[in-house]
């Protein structure tokens, strides 16, 4: 508004507006444009890289024309907005996915042609953007995409990390990390240097009464870090919406200070200054489903969480309207507790900086946040110190204490004297020290509380957050099951298999609406159907089996059945009892006959995923998974009957290679321990079939696509306590065919055995926590179940059609409008198309 050019001269504005490229000769133009300009280079001197960069910077050029549009448009509509906070968005690479979504990939595949390019090497170039550890990074992805592409008005906020997700390399069988500088070029960010937000640490409060008798808290001294805010486009799939995701950055507050410091000859201090502030946006923290109570990450979280509320907050008052009204413009989600010191920084804009009551304060918070809870996994579950939050952030312990007070108060009106109750739903943990529990704070902030899948929706409700339940009431707590973007996760990852679909169902409408796969299971019997069907599939896995020789010089068959386990490495995910299976697999192929060995399936065993870097027992998988292939992918009686494959460094655009490549995916988690698991919906989406427990969202998609397309197996998420606690006080004794395995690995048949003790021992000698050998049998006996199922090629190509057509329910598209129903309430606000 400040800076808008005045009436009479707008004419010359419009005239000359640009409106980027419109076809092929227009594309060429702009790459051949910035190749020669901004990329200061030329014909003579353009290689891949370059071509990359230019080709991304044409499309960022459209991008960002159709994301004035949609701000401007949502701007003058008033309309309410969402904002997600996630400290992870891992986004991948952007250029595939913003040609499919614009519509402008056949042009762009031409235009490069003539340029002298092939675009699936220029594509090959980008580095993904890798700003997450796992699911919930993913998810948060997958939900910009599709929030945009319903046209809903929302804008994403997170951290500009300048090292992303750990590069995985394996070294001799060992996961070695190597960091991952992304920023050196990236064309897909606009930097904001005029958008920065003041954020304080430290100092201390004094309060005041003023002519009222009001107190009035000011909170003074400390330090100031700039955040520089950085724009990345988001655009929808067959729409002109294109959202934001702003991520911050940490900068110096320069100033004075700094300067004068520099001037008097304290260099050094100077540059240390700078660089304690840079700190905070440096590096992502590389655990999944762990807290470990880190200084940095409060300051990580405080940072991004003020930044982003400065900014949602300075858009609202634009508006001029009044406070109350906020809840009505604004919806936040919370993804995980990672923001939640979001419900805290609110309360003190409202009640320290704005001047409100207490109470009116608070009705605006909670009526404005949203809780999703992703873990029931007691060490994940956030908790502060409060001597590090006294230090750190002292204004908001003094709030969170209020907060608690006046809440523990509403708990006592309720359940008077029960004192148990207030201790253990109590924000303060009385611990020492006294810890801040974070998912407390955000149910008690927060009108919605959600999980991620049926099951872990009951589980919270029944365990974790039983008492909340009683205090709010259930109607507060709900489930919106996870879905995952078919744009990406189809139509980019497997184009063949996305276009026989949509010969099939007549358009690519099934994009948008996922339901409309269904369409495709009238044509299971059809032969020529059939055979494509099973043609791409091979042809998938042509390309992983080049992969695979490439970067492990392994050779493997692609008519093998390829097994597939890729995510993060974790016991609870129970990598270990895949690979002891694999053992288990090997060590029967050694005891038949040659004559017998020929009647087995031969299979490819496929694992991927990254261990945190402090997590020695998933380090010891990883090991294992190396030590196992190097002997039996050398071992000559084995040949072609199994392989095993560990691939580095697994990360999204890899998946989108891995997982069309997929005959059988392995999902297998402990029951009751995966929240819900997104990757097994993309399995399914691309043909493949799932082993699995009846974890998360397993059990919703065999509801889905039917009892008899899924292979299930493992004991139930009611029975796990029990039987642990039987590990504890009965009898435990290790399943006679895992003691078998236990027993190769000890005789040294994959190297030296202690370097897999800890494994042994976990189940053995340490309660077995994970049920690996309660689930043993019924896991080898299933496998073999997929071994018969998968030699009847007819039987397996019909699961395969079935479970795709039936699994429209999965698509984030379907979530997000659940999500904007019963949680945020907005609307979608459509752009013209121009
Ligand atoms: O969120 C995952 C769940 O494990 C998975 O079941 C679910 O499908 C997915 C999406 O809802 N959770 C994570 O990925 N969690 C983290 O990555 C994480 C990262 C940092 C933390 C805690 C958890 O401090």
């Amino acid at each position: 508004v400040e800076a808008s050019i005045p009436e009479p001269q707008r004419k010359a504005w419009l005239e000359h507006q640009t409106h980027g490229f419109k076809d092929k000769d227009g594309f060429e133009k702009e790459v051949v444009r910035h190749v020669e300009t901004t990329l200061a280079r030329s014909l003579y001197n353009c290689d891949e890289q370059a071509a990359y960069s230019a080709c991304s910077l044409a499309f960022r050029d459209r991008l960002i024309l159709e994301w004035n549009r949609t701000q401007q448009r949502q701007t003058f509509a008033d309309s309410k907005r969402v904002y997600y906070l996630s400290l992870e968005f891992l986004m991948g690479r952007a250029l595939d996915n913003a040609m499919l979504n614009i519509g402008q990939k056949d042009v762009a595949k031409a235009g490069l042609a003539d340029l002298g390019f092939r675009i699936e090497d220029v594509i090959e170039q980008e580095h993904d953007a890798a700003l997450g550890n796992g699911g919930l990074g993913r998810l948060a992805a997958c939900f910009l995409d599709s929030l945009a592409s319903l046209n809903y008005p929302a804008w994403g906020y997170g951290l500009r990390y300048r090292y992303g997700i750990f590069k995985q390399e394996i070294i001799d069988g060992y996961q070695v990390e190597v960091p991952d500088y992304w920023l050196d070029f990236n064309p897909w960010e606009f930097p904001r240097h005029d958008v920065t937000v003041d954020i304080q640490f430290y100092g201390h409060v004094t309060k005041r009464t003023d002519d009222n008798g009001k107190t009035i808290a000011t909170w003074e001294g400390g330090e100031i870090v700039k955040a520089v805010a950085y724009d990345v486009p988001i655009p929808g799939y067959a729409t002109p919406s294109t959202n934001n995701l702003r991520l911050w950055s940490s900068k110096a507050a320069s100033g004075e200070f700094d300067f004068q410091k520099f001037n008097s000859g304290d260099y050094e201090n100077s540059v240390a200054d700078q660089q304690r502030a840079e700190t905070i946006s440096a590096v992502l923290y590389p655990n999944d489903n762990l807290d470990r109570g880190k200084e940095l990450r409060l300051k990580q979280q405080y940072f991004w969480v003020a930044a982003s509320l400065y900014d949602i907050v300075r858009r609202f008052k634009k508006s001029k309207r009044a406070w109350k009204e906020f809840p009505d413009q604004v919806a936040i989600q919370l993804n995980d507790t990672h923001p939640t010191l979001a419900v805290v920084e609110l309360q003190r804009i409202l009640v320290d900086l704005e001047g409100l009551d207490w109470e009116e304060a608070w009705n605006i918070v909670t009526s404005t946040f949203g809780y999703t809870n992703h873990t029931v996994l007691p060490e994940a579950l956030e908790k502060w110190s409060v001597p590090l939050f006294q230090h750190l952030l002292p204004r908001h312990l003094q709030l969170i204490y209020d907060i608690n007070l006046f809440f523990l108060q509403s708990v006592e009106r309720k359940f008077p004297k029960d004192r148990d109750m207030l201790a253990r739903v109590s924000i303060i943990e009385e611990s020492q020290p006294k810890m801040i529990r974070m998912a407390h704070l955000a149910i008690v902030g927060s009108h919605k509380v959600n999980g991620v899948a049926e099951l872990h929706s009951d589980l919270i409700k029944t365990t974790i957050f039983k008492d909340f339940v009683e205090v709010f009431g259930p109607d507060k707590f709900t489930n919106v099951t996870n879905g995952i973007t078919p744009r990406r996760w189809l139509h980019q990852a497997n184009p063949r298999l996305s276009e026989l679909i949509s010969s099939k169902t007549g358009s690519n409408n099934f994009l948008k609406d996922l339901t409309e796969l269904a369409k495709i299971e009238h044509y299971k019997d059809d032969a020529d159907f059939r055979k494509e069907w099973a043609e791409i599939k091979y042809a998938n896995k042509v390309r992983l089996a080049k992969h695979i020789k490439n970067t492990t010089g392994v050779d493997v068959n692609p008519s093998a059945l390829f097994d597939v386990q890729v995510k993060r490495i974790h016991e609870y995910k129970r990598q270990q009892m895949n690979i002891f299976g694999v053992i288990h697999r090997y060590l029967t192929l050694k005891s038949l006959s040659p004559e017998e060995r020929k009647k087995f399936q031969p299979r490819v065993s496929i694992f991927g995923g990254k261990a945190a870097p402090g997590y020695w027992m998933a380090k010891q998988i990883i090991h294992l998974i190396n030590a196992v292939g190097a002997v039996v992918n050398n071992d000559k009686d084995i040949g072609d009957l199994l392989k095993v494959i560990f691939l580095e460094d697994y990360n999204v655009s890899k998946a989108e290679m891995i997982i069309p490549a997929s005959d059988i995916s392995e999902h297998i988690s402990t029951a009751g321990t995966e929240a819900s698991g997104t990757s097994n919906m993309k399995f399914v989406l691309n043909g493949g079939l799932i082993i699995g427990t009846c974890d998360g969202a397993n059990i919703e998609i065999t509801r889905e696509i039917g009892e008899q397309n899924i292979f299930l197996f493992g004991n139930l998420a009611e029975d796990v306590e029990d039987i642990r606690h039987n590990h504890t006080y009965g009898s435990h004794t290790v399943d006679p065919d895992l003691a078998k395995v236990f027993e190769a690995i000890e005789k040294g048949t994959f190297g030296e055995p202690n370097d897999f003790m800890g494994m042994i021992s976990a189940v053995r000698d340490h309660g077995d926590f994970y049920l690996v050998s309660d689930d043993f049998h019924s896991y080898i006996e299933t496998q073999e179940l997929v071994d018969k199922a998968y030699r009847d090629q007819d039987g397996w190509i019909t699961k395969s059609i079935e479970s795709v057509a039936r699994m429209g329910f999965f698509s984030s598209d379907r979530c997000i409008n659940e999500y904007a129903e019963g949680i945020w309430n907005i609307e979608p606000l459509p752009i013209k198309e121009q």
